[in-house]
């Protein structure tokens, strides 16, 4: 059996604006869109963690405004379900600089009943003393600083009016993008030239499988030889004959390296004439 490791990059995730930005539903533009490269290696506006993609917009925006903008780029603003993904948040923030990034928490329903805007959940993070409701205070900032007095990592009521950065959150459905799409195909050079190019778009940490044989829907005929690159144009994996059961046809896994669109190239080994149906994701 020759079934192929991924070769994937570290994460370099420089597409991701464009991905996360344009990847579902309509868009508006989101302020501060320019992407910048961080020490982390990713950029600090679209970051990708645990199977949730963020925004780390640095525009201040009212907390409407910023729910807003999340909602029509088909994100909401975001939840936080534990300490990992608080520290994670963290991290991203502090880098940026900036202190009091709106999340999704609010009290703008019932007074002292805080809900989120996105997925729910129990998690609380607040600066002791807090929340104050102080001015009717009903949205919530992550690490809260005030003046020169108060400077932390912890959660604060604030005036929803007031002009903060904010954090965009969505949880892409991993088993959405499943699909598959036929092919014939002659004389490829092993899948290098000539081949049925298949885009899909992908979600860090994903595992995938791609095949003309051993999933539902994958069929071959031939000498099958399959291929995916990244949105640059890298190989990502590929398989020449998965062997076993599948003989010479195709079917190689790999855990998505970052979010994106990514293509599938369906060809055949060397010279020869192969045919079948790509099935990829399930
Ligand atoms: O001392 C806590 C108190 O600090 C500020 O008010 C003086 C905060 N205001 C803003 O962040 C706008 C209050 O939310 C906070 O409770």
């Amino acid at each position: 059996m020759t079934l192929h490791p991924a070769s994937w990059r570290p994460a370099l995730l420089a597409s991701l604006a464009a991905v996360a930005l344009g990847g579902c539903g309509p868009e508006a533009p989101l302020p501060d869109e320019e992407p910048t490269k961080d020490a982390l290696g990713v950029t600090s506006q679209s970051i990708s963690s645990g199977g949730h993609d963020y925004l780390f917009v640095r525009t201040p925006k009212t907390w409407q405004q910023a729910q807003s903008l999340c909602s029509v780029n088909g994100y909401k603003l975001v939840t936080i379900d534990n300490a990992t993904e608080e520290a994670f948040l963290a991290v991203h923030e502090a880098y940026a600089g900036l202190y009091n990034w709106w999340i999704g928490y609010n009290d703008i329903g019932t007074e002292g009943f805080f809900v989120w805007d996105g997925p729910t959940s129990s998690y609380t993070n607040w600066y002791p003393g807090e929340p104050t409701n102080n001015s009717n205070e009903d949205c919530v900032a992550d690490r809260f600083s005030y003046g020169s007095s108060i400077r932390s990592e912890l959660w604060n009521d604030a005036p929803c009016s007031m002009e903060f950065p904010f954090i965009c959150e969505r949880s892409p459905d991993l088993t959405a993008n499943e699909g598959s799409f036929s092919f014939t195909a002659t004389n490829t050079a092993s899948a290098t030239t000539g081949t049925t190019n298949h885009a899909v778009v992908l979600y860090a940490g994903q595992l995938v499988t791609v095949a003309t044989c051993g999933v539902p829907g994958a069929t071959g005929t031939g000498d099958t030889y399959l291929r995916i690159n990244d949105s640059t144009g890298t190989q990502v994996a590929f398989s020449d004959d998965a062997g076993g059961a599948c003989g010479s046809r195709s079917n190689f896994s790999f855990v998505v390296p970052s979010s994106g669109t990514y293509t599938i190239r369906a060809g055949c080994f060397g010279t020869t004439s192969c045919s079948g149906t790509v099935a990829y994701n399930h």
